[in-house]
C-alpha cells in the first residue's frame, strides 16, 4: 500500500491556483491509497493539455503520450502486462475531440482501464478555445460570437457504445470524487469518469459556483445504475433541464468479460511472463515467410 505522500512526486505542479486538477489528483491518490494499490504496480498515462502533466505529479510509473492518445497507450500497457493497474487521463479536447475515435472504440473493447477526463469545457493549455463540451452559444477565444456547435455528450455516447462503467463527478466534491474513483478502479473493464471542473483562467461560464448550484448525486435520487434506459435518460438531463440539474455519480454499470478475459493468448498470464525461446521465433518466421 502507498500513502498519499508516497504517491506524490517532488515536482511543483504548474497548474493555475484554484484549478480543479488539484482536487482531482488528491482524490485519485486517496483512492489508490485506500484501495491498497501499490505505486510500483500502477501506470498513469496522460495525453496533452493541462492534464498532460498528471503523469509528472503522481509517483507511479507514468507515460506522457500524444494528444488524444492516452487511452491508446494505456491499452497497450494493459495488454503487455495485465497485472498492472492502468489509468489514462486527459482533457475534454484530448479525449472527446482529437481522441474521439479511440474514445468510442474503447467501450467496445472493454480493456480493464480507468479513464479520467478532466472536463473543463475548454482548451485550457492553448489559452481558451472552444472544446467539444463547450456549451452551444458559449463565447470563447475561438467563438467570439458564441459557439455554433452542439455540446458533445460523452456519457450518452459511452453508454451507447457499450460502456460497462460510466460515471461523472464534480471536482468541487473531493469525497464523492474519491469514492467514484475507487469504484472505477475496482471495476473489471473500461471505466470512464468524466470530471466536471472549472478552468479558472479561461472558462468564465462554468465556474465552481456555477457547477455547485446545479450538481446533484444520482445515488441520493434512487437511480439504479444497472438500468440502461434510465442511465441514458440521466445522461441527457443536463441538456433537457436546460442546465438546471446536472447529475453526478455512477450512471451505468454492467459486468461483461474484458478483452483480456477473452483473449486465448493472454489466458495463461501477462505477456511479459511469456518466455519466448529463439527456436520458437524461428519456427514462426518459417511458418509465415
Ligand atoms: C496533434 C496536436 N494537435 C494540437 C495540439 C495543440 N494542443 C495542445 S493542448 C490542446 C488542447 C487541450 O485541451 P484539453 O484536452 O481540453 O485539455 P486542457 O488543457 O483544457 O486541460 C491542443 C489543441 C497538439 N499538442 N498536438
Ligand atoms: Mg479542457
Amino acid at each position: 500500500m502507498s500513502s498519499i505522500q508516497e504517491l506524490t512526486t517532488k515536482e511543483k505542479p504548474q497548474w493555475c491556483p484554484g484549478c480543479g486538477n488539484f482536487g482531482l489528483h488528491m482524490a485519485l491518490k486517496g483512492a489508490l491509497s485506500e484501495l491498497g494499490i501499490p505505486k510500483e504496480k500502477t501506470v498513469l498515462v496522460s495525453g496533452v493539455g493541462c492534464s498532460g502533466k498528471a503523469s509528472h505529479y503522481i509517483n507511479t510509473y507514468g507515460f506522457e503520450s500524444l494528444h488524444g492518445r492516452s487511452v491508446t497507450v494505456a491499452s497497450g500497457v494493459k495488454l503487455a502486462n495485465h497485472g498492472l493497474t492502468v489509468i489514462a487521463e486527459g482533457g475534454d479536447g484530448d479525449g472527446y475531440g482529437i481522441g474521439s475515435a479511440h474514445f468510442l472504440h474503447s467501450f467496445r473493447r472493454n480493456i480493464d482501464l480507468t479513464y479520467i477526463v478532466h472536463d473543463n469545457s475548454i482548451y485550457g493549455l492553448t489559452t481558451g478555445q472552444a472544446s467539444p463540451t463547450s456549451q452551444h452559444g458559449m463565447k470563447t477565444k475561438s467563438t467570439p460570437h458564441g459557439n455554433l456547435e452542439m455540446q458533445f455528450n460523452p456519457l450518452a455516447v459511452a453508454i451507447a457504445a457499450g460502456g460497462t462503467f460510466v460515471a461523472r463527478v464534480f471536482a468541487g466534491d473531493m469525497a464523492h470524487m474519491k469514492e467514484v474513483f475507487k469504484q472505477a478502479l475496482q471495476h473489471k473493464g473500461f471505466a470512464l469518469v468524466d470530471v466536471l471542473q472549472p478552468c479558472v483562467t479561461f472558462n468564465k461560464l462554468n465556474t465552481f459556483a456555477w457547477w455547485q448550484q446545479r450538481v446533484y448525486k444520482l445515488e441520493s435520487a434512487g437511480h439504479d445504475p444497472k438500468n440502461k434506459a434510465a442511465a441514458m435518460e440521466k445522461a441527457f438531463e443536463e441538456m433537457s433541464s436546460n442546465y438546471s440539474k446536472i447529475p453526478t455519480g455512477v450512471f451505468y454499470k454492467e459486468e461483461r468479460p474484458t478483452y483480456v478475459d477473452e483473449s486465448p493468448q493472454l489466458a495463461s498470464g501477462p505477456l511479459i511472463g511469456h518466455a519466448v525461446k529463439s527456436a520458437e521465433i524461428e519456427k514462426a518466421f518459417e511458418e509465415f515467410m
